[in-house]
């Protein structure tokens, strides 16, 4: 008897890990054909009125490539959406450290 409830437990197992694999898989390769525009977030210290993340996110917004830039005053932050064929962090961060505000890349948020 213990043999039998055993197995059915295992067929359990394997038919609801089988299914959860194949969904994990299938985004995976969606997310990897999608990969045309790069998500980073950019630390920016020296917001420090309401008016910082406006210039910070115009001077982000002119760089050749840059598709969003979203600034959060409150945290200090700029995430940025690009086309990395055409800008990079670099770029971005020059753009907004010339505007007076040096950007430091955040690793943390992921990509
Ligand atoms: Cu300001």
């Amino acid at each position: 008897m213990k043999r039998l409830i055993k197995a059915c437990a295992v067929a359990a197992v394997l038919g609801v890990a089988m299914p959860v694999t194949a969904i994990m898989a299938d985004d995976a390769s969606t997310t990897t054909q999608q990969v045309t525009e790069k998500k980073v977030t950019f630390d920016i210290e020296k917001m420090t009125c309401a008016m910082c993340p406006i210039t910070v996110r115009k001077a982000m917004e002119k760089v050749d490539g840059v598709l969003s830039v979203v600034t959060d005053y409150d945290a200090r932050t700029a995430v940025v959406t690009f086309d990395p064929a055409k800008a990079n962090v670099e770029a971005i961060a020059k753009a907004s450290e010339d505007a007076g505000y040096p950007a430091i890349l955040n690793d943390s948020h992921g990509s």
